[in-house]
């Protein structure tokens, strides 16, 4: 099912893009929970991490967050959080990974 998230990777409705490449596009979130609140989507529309498939290279993910992360000039650190499911506040239901930092994190997460 498309989800609003595709119509941003298909630039059908605006949002500030800050880093793409053939795997993901990553946007600042519109209520950003920090300086820099970052949602790294791929451009699949896999629902959530509990549909990625087992086998396939999956690190782009982790390669676009790290990019950004430098391109944002976090270097006194950063989280990357995926919410599965509704429970742990999955609102949309395409896999996306936040990328949240610019302020001290508490630990743990809510
Ligand atoms: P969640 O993990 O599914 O809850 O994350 C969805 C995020 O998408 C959430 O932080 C929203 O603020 C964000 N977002 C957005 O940036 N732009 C939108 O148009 C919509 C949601 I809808």
């Amino acid at each position: 099912m498309p989800t609003l998230f595709t119509k941003i990777i298909q630039r059908e409705i605006p949002a500030n893009i800050v880093y793409e490449d053939e795997h993901v596009v990553a946007f600042r979130d519109i209520d950003p929970k920090a300086p820099t609140h970052i949602l790294i989507v791929p451009r699949s529309e896999i629902p959530g991490l509990a549909d990625l498939p087992e086998t396939g290279d999956h690190m782009y993910l982790l390669n676009a967050a790290k990019k950004i992360a430098e391109q944002e000039g976090l270097t006194e650190g950063y989280r990357l959080v995926i919410n599965q499911g509704e429970s742990a506040g999955q609102s949309v239901p395409h896999l996306h990974a936040h990328l949240i930092g610019g302020r001290p994190l508490g630990w743990p997460p809510g």
